[in-house]
């Protein structure tokens, strides 16, 4: 993942800060334990507490540089950069300690230096193993929080892949698709979010996966929380690997869609506290029921709607900021399943991204529905996506929007 504007001091302070609470704790852990071991002689806490400083030092040290490596984002990575760093600072410790005491390197300080390992440090590894998964974890992933919990909304975008041409259709016939052209169009959608305030978070792009672009199918956020679906079509299951990366390091909740259950973002629509979640030829029934389960202690009420018209649920309704929603001519199974419905004129304009409470992003290909917005009081900005419309993508489906 790179989150364009803060993507290296937010690691840098995640990583510093993970490092110096994991560092800290292992050293206060390694006093004590050799403190009360020690008859608690309060004359012994300065010199053990010296003894141990050079390998806390070097702890903090390389835990920091395991943590801009990323070691805190999975408990393994963190494991693992426990015990190598751990053992690794303690040797390193050890040594300096010797060489302070003014002791000859012989084969005694070796032996003594090799003893120390499964000896005199061995509190100290484990404490350093334990803080890290424990301590330096929870504070990488608390300070990766501070971002999702940051009033600035945020788009997850993925660049397209180089065989994005080779994307699945299903109603519509295959025309060529200018590769050069839809990066251009890509990177003018990615440019209008921006301008409308949106961080953008770059997804590693997979080429892959042709449909990769279309991002919205791999993860449906309600809130905190971040589910990473179980794309219907079997090409596309790929995708969501390094969407669930993401997510994580955001500091979203994970939650996932399961196979045999099937179910793509572009089926899910959330209007208020509604989750409507389409039926089609890529969200199956064991999907709606996970996607029930998951939502409904989240606050939110599933309702399922039959889609057999087009691609996804959101290919034929979306819903403008005061929740009235807008339907493709004929294209909606029913829509009387919609608290405030309102048809548009042209298929291409059912699609809108909400930007905030008063504008709207739609497709260049509907100027009608853009004139109708327009009238009720709405800002409009228009994107030409041609090219990602001929591989059966509109608006919403380029990006995932985070509020
Ligand atoms: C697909 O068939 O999966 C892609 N060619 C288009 C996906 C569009 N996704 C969306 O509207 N949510």
């Amino acid at each position: 993942m790179q989150t364009r504007p803060i993507t290296l001091s937010r690691r840098i302070l995640a990583a510093a800060l993970a490092a110096l609470a994991a560092g800290l704790a292992t050293h206060v852990a390694t006093v004590v334990v050799f403190f009360a071991t020690n008859g608690a002689a309060g004359a012994n806490l300065i010199p053990v507490s010296n003894y141990f400083a050079p390998a806390t030092g070097l702890l903090i040290v390389l835990l920091f540089l395991a943590g801009l490596l990323g070691a805190f984002r999975t408990w393994w990575g963190a494991l693992l950069a426990g015990v190598v760093v751990g053992v690794g600072a303690s040797v390193l410790g050890t040594v300096i300690a010797i060489a302070a005491s003014g002791a000859p390197w012989d084969q005694a300080a070796v032996d003594y230096l090799l003893g120390s390992i499964i000896g005199t440090s061995l509190v100290f590894e484990l404490a350093a193993l334990l803080t890290a998964v424990t301590i330096g974890r929870a504070v990488w992933r608390r300070v990766a929080a501070w971002r999702a919990a940051s009033p600035t909304p945020k788009a997850l975008v993925r660049a397209p892949s180089r065989r994005l041409a080779e994307g699945e259709l299903t109603h519509l016939e295959r025309t060529p698709v200018d590769a050069d052209r839809a990066d251009e169009q890509w990177e003018a959608y990615v440019a209008a979010l921006a301008a409308e305030g949106f961080d953008i978070v770059d997804v590693t792009p997979a080429d892959d996966h042709p449909d990769s672009v279309f991002i919205e199918d791999t993860v449906v956020v309600l809130g905190d929380t971040a589910i990473i679906t179980s794309p219907g079509a079997e090409s596309r299951r790929g995708e969501t690997d390094a969407v669930r990366e993401t997510a994580r390091e955001l500091g979203l909740t994970l939650a996932q869609i399961e196979l045999a259950g099937t179910l793509d973002g572009g089926d899910v629509l959330v209007v208020g506290s509604t989750v409507y979640v389409g039926r089609g030829g890529r969200t199956n029934a064991e999907g709606i029921r996970q996607l029930r389960a998951i939502a409904t202690p989240l606050g939110y009420t599933v309702v399922a709607v039959k889609v057999t018209k087009a691609l996804h649920l959101k290919s034929v309704v979306t819903a403008l900021p005061d929740g009235t929603v807008l339907g493709a001519p004929k294209l909606v199974d029913n829509p009387a399943v919609f608290e405030r419905y309102l048809q548009v004129p042209e298929a291409a304009g059912c699609a809108v991204v909400v930007l905030g409470p008063d504008a709207v992003l739609l497709s260049a290909a509907a100027p009608k529905t853009a004139a109708l917005i327009q009238d009720l009081g709405y800002r409009v900005v228009t994107v030409d996506i041609s090219e990602f419309e001929k591989l059966e993508g509109c608006v919403t489906c380029l990006s995932v929007r985070i509020p």
